[in-house]
């Protein structure tokens, strides 16, 4: 898959894309990542790349041309019709399932914005504007680095294990259980020593298997029932989470 970016800071891009298993995609061949420094698509002497608002106001917004620019060079050099993504607080929020979509395609551009905003006639050209929160950053730049990181680990090949990505919370819909490892025993006092739960020392893997779908529902219910609307439940996991409801509105009472 390729992500073209384009960018006013290519620095702040280096060494998270160098690190880690989208580093190792890239060097592996899986991902091809090229990131586009904006300035180089202007055409004065001063490489301007922005301007004061029409109308009056604060703040520099993006210009449009340096923009069209950039993408219609993308465009010639991928040799096909490019998705384009405008990150910015305007856009709809960033979900697995757009990730998921995006993951299908051929290549992906992403052009960053930057908080006082983008010439709107750049939208002419983006197919879909996304935001990955709502809170205020100073511009787009790390919005594309999430965007790329969700997507791109989707892609076949990138993350080793394809059962790790298939069983990830928001694929299923539930928090992940708590896991633990060596040692068995830390820390806290001599007392009251910080232990594994004894089930997953237990060897017993159906246990182990029930203890996990039980804490997954648990947590997921109490820190964000929201998901369980949309929770791919299997008949073990809807059963837990009718006790625990029944539980919970039992203490209620
Ligand atoms: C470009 N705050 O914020 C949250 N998602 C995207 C953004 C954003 C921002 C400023 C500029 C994107």
């Amino acid at each position: 898959m390729t992500f073209d970016i384009v960018t006013i800071f290519p620095a702040m891009f280096e060494q998270p894309l160098a690190a880690g298993v989208i580093g190792r995609a890239i060097v592996r061949g899986l991902l091809d990542v090229k990131v586009r420094d904006l300035r180089d698509f202007t055409t004065d002497r001063h490489r301007v790349v922005d301007d004061v608002p029409f109308g009056g106001g604060p703040g520099m917004v993006l210009k449009a041309d340096p923009i069209f620019r950039a993408l219609d060079a993308i465009e010639a050099e991928r040799g096909r019709a490019l998705t384009v993504v405008l990150t910015s607080p305007q856009g709809s929020r960033l979900t697995q399932e757009t990730a998921r979509r995006l993951s299908r395609l051929e290549g992906v551009v992403i052009v960053c914005g930057r908080y006082e905003g983008v010439d709107e006639r750049v939208r002419g050209r983006v197919t879909e504007e996304l935001s990955i929160g709502d809170y205020v950053l100073t511009g787009g730049e790390l919005p594309a680095l999430v965007i790329l990181d969700a997507v791109a680990r989707l892609v076949p090949g990138v993350v080793g294990d394809e059962q790790s990505v298939a069983d990830d919370s928001f694929s299923r819909g539930l928090l992940d259980f708590p896991q633990y490892t060596r040692p068995a025993e830390i820390g806290g006092t001599a007392e009251a020593p910080l232990q594994v739960p004894a089930v997953l020392l237990s060897g017993n893997h159906a246990e182990i298997r029930r203890w996990r779908k039980r804490q997954a529902v648990a947590r997921t219910l109490e820190r964000r029932p929201d998901l369980l609307a949309g929770a791919a439940l299997d008949d073990e996991e809807r059963e837990i989470l009718r006790e625990l409801v029944a539980q919970r509105d039992a203490g209620r009472r």
